[in-house]
């Protein structure tokens, strides 16, 4: 039983994934403090050295850390659709909290719910389930993944169950204009002219049903946007009248490339990503070709996408 083994874990490592999102994160930040009432020690980890700090307003921000502590035995893992996302391998019992439909149960214990919205609202839920009190912290970062994932209540998935959590986290304190400040107002310098760049170079095919952007090194040199700014884009191609899917295609500084595709459900996103070793939703995955000759592999991703296209 999950409950058990953190119950008889000393020191408890929550990780959030690669380049955390405000969802991996707030389930990551919610999750710490509600273990901050136990008498465990807890460790916030997260690989990537820097993070977004668009997402500095999520309570418990200033305790992540890139360094795993050696004394550990338990790592609780959120958001992470498969066990590469946690970006480092250690030999210790696992709680996989997700909600990607591409999880492949990699964990010692699994919780998964590939309906809800976020990984906060199966953390939500877990909470409930448990009598555990959300205060105005824990509401906050759990409020923040949901908005996030959401797409600010936009996303078809939305259910009277999203509203009545969104509803309940917010009576129990969570900060609704800090929230939407920071994942929706405000943006990098780097996020607009990235933005510029990519759209003037945007190309459409399957008669302006697939948009594809590539994405040179020299283009995140030049602007300094990291790998979320430049996706954010992909929503905005997504919203065009006549675009069903829209794929981009990241250079990787160590070779190969990120790719991630986003579509309106006419092309299942997480089939397509699978075939190349990646994963994700039905409408939002992703993959990391570590091929030099990548382009070879984009052609083929894109002649599979145009197949179910027309
Ligand atoms: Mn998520």
């Amino acid at each position: 039983m999950p409950a058990n083994l953190i119950d008889s874990s000393r020191h408890i490592v929550l990780i959030a994934h690669k380049n955390p999102d405000a969802d991996s994160l707030g389930a990551a930040c919610a999750f710490y403090s509600y273990l901050l009432r136990s008498q465990k020690k807890i460790t916030l980890f997260c690989v990537s050295a820097e993070v977004n700090p668009n997402l500095a307003f999520l309570p418990w921000f200033d305790k992540i850390t890139d360094r795993f502590p050696e004394d550990a035995d338990c790592m609780i893992s959120f958001d992470c659709g498969s066990y590469g996302r946690i970006g480092i391998e250690k030999e210790l019992p696992l709680l996989n909290i997700d909600h990607h439909i591409s999880n492949d149960f990699y964990g010692t214990y699994n919780i998964i719910n590939t309906s809800a919205i976020s990984t906060t609202e199966v953390v939500y839920d877990y909470f409930v389930a448990n009598g555990i009190k959300i205060n105005g912290k824990i509401a906050t970062a759990l409020y923040a993944g949901l908005l996030d994932d959401s797409k600010c209540f936009s996303v078809p998935e939305c259910s009277s169950k999203t509203f009545a959590m969104a509803q309940d986290l917010i009576d129990s304190g969570a900060d609704h204009p800090l929230c939407s400040e920071w994942l929706y107002r405000r943006r990098s310098l780097a996020s607009l002219r990235v933005r510029g760049i990519l759209l003037k170079q945007m190309k459409l095919l399957v008669d302006g049903r697939l948009a594809v952007f590539e994405v040179p090194l020299a283009v995140l040199e030049e602007t300094g946007a990291t790998l979320s700014e430049c996706k954010r884009v992909l929503d905005e191609a997504l919203g065009m009248r006549s675009v069903q899917a829209a794929m981009m295609v990241i250079e990787h500084p160590r070779g190969g490339a990120k790719l991630s595709l986003r579509t309106d459900g006419t092309v299942n996103a997480t089939n397509i990503m699978m075939s190349f070793g990646g994963g994700g939703h039905v409408k939002r995955a992703g993959t990391r070709l570590k091929h030099e000759k990548y382009n070879e592999l984009v052609e083929n991703m894109i002649v599979m996408i145009t197949k179910e296209l027309v």
